[in-house]
């Protein structure tokens, strides 16, 4: 194995910047560093015949940085195949993972340079396009996850989606593991949901929207975003992991009318503990691929993710450019477009306050089981989280709000807040 180590070593502005959290087993963290700027780049275990001069002039990694266990590898990105996301996480979150000299290796950020930036699309909405498609200017979008994820037919999937929209949902959306189901079919859901949609635009008066889980086998999304558009659908959700990003570069170049929502499912097994990869990193490629929204964690509910990292995730995806801080590298993201963050996840009326408190207005708040649970039904659930989102947006405190609102005084006595 060569050198490359180079503290002097200044990235270029075509360099991508990968940053680890580096626990090795018995050797130094530099001679790690080595072994992970190699394997991740053109070398491997033995001194090799083949590693001319010349490809290492031009493509030689360079670890310009090491501090305790955090590590900073500058890579040119002539490494890189242009648009090819499952080539560049092979090399810098490939092999590396599977080395016995480590004891945990975590990819923290990457810094992506123009060029690389430049290959991707980004999203086609952004956060000011799914603002004007549902014609709401400041306050913070309301979702809700059908419940249960699983076991109801179509007609009783579009029977509670409309009592959410009815009571001031914004967004309904299938569950990440519902998709088409025998009992529940893809096509007939999307159609009777659709259905109960314009029926509730109709009733209040707001632009409302549906997002139907597409997740399946890369061919049979595309037929399903089809189906979608052909029934005047205005969204596509899909679950980002377990597709693979392959597949979500070809739903996100086959998208054309469709906002893209990402649900993460599965990313613990990636983003839990000191090994693995951050979900910074995750919803960063998210981003440059495509999709317009993705659940970034909710802080206070029943899922994984703190305050600082949710936060981080947050500002990321929804600037232009982001400063370099602790685990986080500097990114200017060029043309590309913001993505809108989701909190879900455990939420109830009584936790809407300190979410918007921490993550701004430009943030979509789902509520399943924090709707669905309402003593008295869907439809005064709904109506308990709409006006917890008016009054917290408003700056109204929700001991005020719910004395005009029974349906909110019953949800917060319930979730006792
Ligand atoms: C939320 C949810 C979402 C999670 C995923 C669920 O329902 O539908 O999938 O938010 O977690 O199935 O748990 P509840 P994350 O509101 O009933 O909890 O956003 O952290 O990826
Ligand atoms: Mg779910």
């Amino acid at each position: 194995m060569k050198s490359y180590i180079d503290t002097k070593y200044k990235p270029t502005a075509n360099d991508l910047i990968a940053e680890f959290t580096v626990h090795p087993k018995d050797i130094t963290v530099k001679k790690a560093a080595n072994h992970i700027a190699g394997e991740s780049s053109i070398d491997t275990w033995s001194d090799i015949q083949t590693l001319s001069k010349s490809i290492i002039k031009r493509l030689k990694p360079s670890v310009f940085y090491i501090k305790k266990n955090t590590i900073k590898i500058a890579y040119p990105s002539a490494l890189f195949e242009m648009g090819n996301i499952p080539q560049i996480m092979s090399s810098v979150a490939g092999n590396i993972f599977g080395m016995k000299m480590l004891k945990t290796l975590r990819l923290e950020d990457i810094h992506f340079p123009k060029k690389i930036i430049n290959s991707f699309k980004g999203p086609r909405f952004g956060i000011e396009g799914i603002r004007k498609l549902l014609n709401v200017k400041e306050r913070p979008l309301l979702g809700t996850i059908i419940k249960p994820k699983i076991g109801l037919n179509s007609k009783q999937h579009a029977n509670l989606a409309l009592q959410s929209w009815i009571g001031g949902v914004d967004i309904v959306k299938d569950d990440e593991n519902l998709t088409d189901q025998t009992f529940n079919r893809f096509k007939n859901r999307v159609k009777l949901t659709l259905k109960a949609r314009n029926k509730a635009e109709i009733i209040t008066g707001e632009r409302k929207v549906y997002m139907p889980n597409i997740t399946a086998e890369t061919n049979e999304m595309l037929k399903r975003m089809d189906y979608i558009r052909s029934m005047h659908g205005r969204y596509a959700m899909i679950d980002i992991l377990t597709t693979g990003w392959s597949g979500l570069q070809t739903v996100r170049d086959h998208s054309h009318g469709l906002v893209l929502h990402a649900h993460r499912a599965g990313h613990a097994a990636f983003t839990k503990g000191n090994n693995g990869i951050s979900m910074l990193t995750i919803a960063k490629i998210a981003r440059l691929i495509g999709v317009d929204q993705i659940h970034v964690g909710a802080i206070f509910g029943k899922m994984t993710g703190s305050k600082k990292e949710v936060k981080h995730i947050g500002e990321e995806i929804e600037d232009r450019f982001v400063n370099e801080k602790p685990h986080v590298l500097a990114q200017k993201w060029y043309n590309i477009k913001p993505t809108f963050p989701v909190c879900s996840g455990g939420l109830h009326p009584g936790l809407i306050h300190p979410l918007i408190d921490a993550m701004g207005h430009n943030v979509i708040i789902q509520l399943g089981g924090g709707i669905h649970g309402h003593p008295n039904g869907t439809l005064a659930g709904a109506i308990a989280a709409r006006k917890a989102l008016e009054a917290s947006f408003e700056g109204i405190p929700l001991k005020q709000a719910e004395k005009d609102y029974k349906e909110l005084e019953i949800a917060l006595k319930k979730w006792k807040h």
